[in-house]
């Protein structure tokens, strides 16, 4: 039998579809090239709940998921200069390595230089730290695997964060907070003045709008089917809110009204492909930009008429909100230790590791914003 580094606990994806069971699992220690984290907090995002699904055309089973972690490195595999021991860290789904093709180009955060190996649930050598006590592989999960007290991550993909920011508010900012703001501040480039919608007043969603307060847009228009997300999306600084299943007739009509000739920016922050339709179209004439935050489930594809881009609509995507993680997220976390920016209250529950399922269960029912697991 292999000689395992350590035992941790984690929640571990054993099947789509089945709750996450908790257990040890054996993690051997870091590589050239990666760090050993102590995962302190995590986020749960919709991302994991769509992968757990078994909507994810990448999504593996046997896996330990999460992406929305903040901890404390342990310790470092040979050749990692930039983390030491002690080194507070928030992991990165979007790595930066600031070597590869795409790091060099200015127009996109999207570092290729783990990719392949990412997807397939492994380390950059290919192989995985994490296995069952008797001794079968667990795969990685977007190269983070938060939803494990220790986790091996690739040292490109670990931004570190300043060590008086709380783990278990910050932990947010790994997913969902900077796909958010960073979609209005990054990828829309929104400008003072603008009027936007935002589909899906969730976690994503909610970023946002306060994103759209930031960069000064003056008609934030939230859209969701869940009125009780009002109250929390007011705060952020939604001006407006529409419920599509109160709208008589078309919702599209409704929405141009509303925001008297189509929105100059749109975000669809919901993953249903027809209302990325809406978005599209609910998109000013001549100049008007849909954002797509949401994630599809496999085989989903999405369509509009042509005429809406040859009459001036684009529509566009982002991923973690245009942001280069090692660069990015240690600004964020400082926007919010200076109040910049909010999270506290989008945190609507806790739970331990043993609870997590109940974080699922939460979104499902509409009734959280995030939950945070905390370790
Ligand atoms: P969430 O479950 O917290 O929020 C989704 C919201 O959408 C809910 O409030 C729900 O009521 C609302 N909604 C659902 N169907 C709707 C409809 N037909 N019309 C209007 N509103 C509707 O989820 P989240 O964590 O905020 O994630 C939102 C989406 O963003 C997911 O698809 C997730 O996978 C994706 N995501 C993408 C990125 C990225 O980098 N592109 C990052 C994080 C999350
Ligand atoms: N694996 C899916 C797509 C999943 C997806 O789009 N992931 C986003 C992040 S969601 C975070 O909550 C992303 O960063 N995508 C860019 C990338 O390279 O994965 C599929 O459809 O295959
Ligand atoms: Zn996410």
């Amino acid at each position: 039998k292999e000689d395992h580094n350590m035992r941790t606990r984690a929640a571990v994806a054993v099947e789509a579809g089945k709750p996450l069971e908790i257990m040890d699992v054996n993690l051997d220690g870091p590589r050239e090239g990666e760090v050993l984290v102590e995962m302190k907090a995590t986020g749960i995002c919709h991302t994991d709940e769509f992968t757990l699904s078994g909507a994810d055309p990448e999504g593996l089973f046997p896996a330990i998921l999460g992406h929305e972690g903040a901890g404390v490195v342990v310790d470092v595999g040979p050749g990692v200069t930039t983390l030491k021991k002690g080194d507070h860290v928030i992991p990165l789904y979007t790595p930066e390595c600031r070597e590869c093709e795409y790091c060099l180009n200015p127009k996109t955060n999207l570092c290729q230089s783990i990719r392949s190996t990412q997807g397939q649930g492994l380390m950059p050598d290919g192989t995985s730290r994490f296995s069952t006590l008797d001794g079968d592989p667990i795969l990685h999960y977007m190269g983070c695997s938060t939803f494990a007290n220790h986790s091996v991550v690739p040292e490109i993909a670990l931004a570190k964060v300043r060590e008086d920011a709380p783990f278990e508010k910050i932990c947010y900012i790994g997913c969902g907070v900077t796909t958010g703001i960073g979609a209005v501040i990054n990828t829309a480039k929104v400008e003072i003045g603008s009027r936007a919608i935002v589909f899906g007043l969730g976690g994503i969603g909610l970023n946002v709008i306060q994103g759209l307060r930031l960069a000064g847009a003056d008609q934030i228009v939230g859209v969701d089917i869940n009125p009780s997300k009002v109250e929390m999306a007011t705060r952020f600084g939604m001006t407006d809110f529409v419920n599509p299943t109160e709208v008589d007739g078309d919702l599209v009509a409704y929405l141009v009204a509303l925001t008297k000739g189509g929105a100059d920016y749109t975000f669809d922050a919901t993953g249903n492909v027809g209302v990325m339709r809406t978005a599209l179209e609910a998109a000013h004439k001549g100049w008007g930009e849909s954002i797509i935050i949401g994630v599809a489930p496999a085989g989903a594809e999405i369509s509009t008429r042509p005429f809406q881009l040859v009459t001036g609509r684009s529509w566009r995507g982002t991923a973690f909100g245009g942001a280069r993680g090692r660069t990015d997220v240690p600004k964020i976390v400082d926007w919010y230790m200076d109040g910049k920016i909010e999270i506290d209250p989008m945190i609507t529950h806790t739970m331990g590791l043993d609870d997590i399922n109940k974080g699922f269960d939460l979104m499902h029912s509409g009734e959280s914003i995030r939950s945070v697991v905390i370790y």
